[in-house]
Parts: C-alpha cells; structure tokens; sequence
C-alpha cells in the first residue's frame, strides 16, 4: 500500500497547491464526536468560510468513501456531519477506518498527519487534547504529534477541564514552542482567565511567520503551537465554569474505576457533559472560539507564504 492510493485531494486543494496559494488544514474529530448536529455542519461550513474570508483556501481532513480525504466538497462535508459510524481518528486509527470501511474525524493528530503528507503547514483546531487529570497515563496522541510534525497550529489553548500546568510541562519536555497570540497567557479555551505563561508571546502573522520559519530552519522538527485567546465577552467566566468542570471531573473517575469509560471516550463525553451543565453556554463559546482560530489560521497561512516568498534565494 501506498500513501498516494488512500488520499485525495478536492480540486479546490489541488489547485491551490498548483498555484501556490496558502491553505489551511481544519479537522473533523469536532465535526463527528465534538458537536452535536445541526451544529457541527454549521460551524463546519463557518470555519472554511473564515479560512476563505481571510485569503486562504480550506482544506478539512477525514475519511470518507475509503479513503483520505484533504478537502470536502458540501456534499462530504454534509455526509460527514451525519455519519453515524463516524470513527475517532488519532494516528493508531487510520488503518482501522480504511480497513473497516468506515468514515472518520481526525483529531488534531490525525489532522497534522494528513496535513505533513499533503504539503499543508497551517491547521486550525479548537482545543488540543492534553494530559487528563483524571487517570494519569491519559495523554492524548495530540502531544505527540506536536512534538514531531512541523506546523502552525493554532488554537484557544486546552480545555481546563484538562490538567493545564502537566500538559503545558509535556509540551516543554517535549521542545514545543508555545505562543501567546497576542497574550502572555495559556488560554484556557472556553474560559477566562489563563494564568499560566506560555513561551513567547507574538502579536502579528508577520511574527509568527518569521518564528516558525526560524524555528524549522533551525532544524527544529517540532510543531509551532500559537494560542489565542477567546474575548472576554465571549468567553466564561471561570468562576462560573469551575464547579462544572469539577463535578465532570469527578463522573469521569466514577466512570473511570469501573472501566465503564476509556481511551477515546472521554474527551467527548466532558464536552457533552460540560455544554449540558452549563446549559450550552459552553457550546457558544467553542464555536466562537473554532471560527476565530480558523479565521487567524486564514492569515497566518497567508503571511507564512509571503515570508516563504521574501526569503527565497533569488
Ligand atoms: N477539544 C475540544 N473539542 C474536541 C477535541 C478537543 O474542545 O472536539 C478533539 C480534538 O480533535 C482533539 C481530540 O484532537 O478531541 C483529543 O482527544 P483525546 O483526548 O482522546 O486524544
Ligand atoms: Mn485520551
């Protein structure tokens, strides 16, 4: 088997590649396990018209019809958003899907992957996964992943539902840069008030560009993980969120001791747990949170391909 008969690229990708223009990765993990439907189309479609708004073309990874898509045309992006047999997507589970048959939603992961193999260097996300809090060897594959895929990464930091100062250890162990778009700050995704430094902060696309460009010339192989926080207005207070990712907290261990809930599962059960008990307001602020990312992703990719332009050697 080889790489170049599971893919396909939609022509608006291919073309893109063709002309050089600045594409941007979005993943589906949120499409087919984060989100409810008829939400998760609708924030699907609304990411790629941020990416598209800003200059950029977007290219949303999954499996469908047997094999790997980069880019959907409507109609997948439909059918995606109503499979019920939609697999989670890390990198141990591609061959399950194509195996299987089955469709799928990469998760961060999953995406950077396809998107290292396409030629795509920008990717948008909502929240990374992370180190749990609950049982100690859950690390999601997303650390791993950033930690050997070049690429921009952009997101609103990790859910605080996650354990925040390990997970942020991890990514330093594991020589991942982590930047403050425009804050000094880890956001903490839905909710306000991040308190833990990240590792520099930048606050243009013209920095970052000349960061990761600097960082990879350097050799370095590591993903360029740029955080940006949700406004105040959008986001909840942590306040208000903190006894109601303390009580999901406590049903994940519940669960957990019985084994009634593993691996895979628990991401989106808290996502589903956090967004009823706060009776979706948290849902609110993570499709804001998702547009934003997606809509920065737009023009990091755009200035990541002019400073590729500026520097290349006559
Ligand atoms: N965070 C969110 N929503 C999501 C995810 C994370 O707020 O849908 C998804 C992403 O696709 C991420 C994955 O890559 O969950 C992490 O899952 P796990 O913890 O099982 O590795
Ligand atoms: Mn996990």
């Amino acid at each position: 088997m080889d790489f170049s008969q599971v893919i396909t690229s939609s022509l608006e990708v291919v073309r893109a590649h063709q002309q050089n223009q600045p594409i941007v990765a979005l993943e589906s993990t949120v499409i087919t396990h984060g989100l409810p439907r008829p939400q998760n189309l609708a924030l699907a479609q609304d990411m790629e018209q941020a990416v598209r708004a800003e200059g950029a073309v977007p290219a949303t990874i999954a499996i469908l019809d047997g094999k790997i898509q980069a880019g959907l045309n409507p109609g997948q992006l439909e059918r995606l958003s109503n499979a019920d047999d939609a697999i989670k997507i890390s990198l141990r589970d591609f061959a399950t899907a194509l195996v299987k048959g089955k469709p799928g939603g990469t998760t961060v992961a999953g995406t950077m992957f396809v998107a290292q193999k396409t030629g795509i260097q920008v990717f948008a996300t909502g929240g990374i996964g992370g180190v749990h809090k609950e049982a100690h060897l859950d690390v999601s594959t997303d650390l791993q992943a950033l930690a050997s895929i070049p690429m921009i990464v952009v997101c609103a930091g990790a859910k605080s539902i996650l354990d925040l100062p390990a997970t942020l250890e991890y990514l330093e162990t594991l020589g991942v840069p982590v930047v403050g778009y425009g804050t000094d700050k880890f956001p903490e995704f839905f909710s306000t008030g991040g308190k833990l430094p990240v590792s520099v902060r930048l606050d243009t696309p013209e920095e970052v560009a000349a960061f990761a460009s600097t960082h990879w010339g350097l050799g370095m192989h590591s993903a360029v993980l740029v955080c940006q926080p949700l406004p105040d207005h959008l986001a909840i207070p942590s306040a208000e969120i903190a006894p109601i990712l303390e009580q999901v907290s406590n049903e994940v261990r519940e669960r957990q001791k019985t084994n009634s809930m593993t691996g895979q599962e628990v991401t989106p059960y808290e996502l589903r747990r956090v967004n009823e008990l706060s009776h979706g307001r948290s849902m609110q602020a993570n499709l804001a949170l998702l547009t934003n990312n997606a809509r920065l992703a737009g023009k990091l990719a755009r200035s990541l391909n002019s400073y590729a332009r500026q520097s290349r050697p006559l």
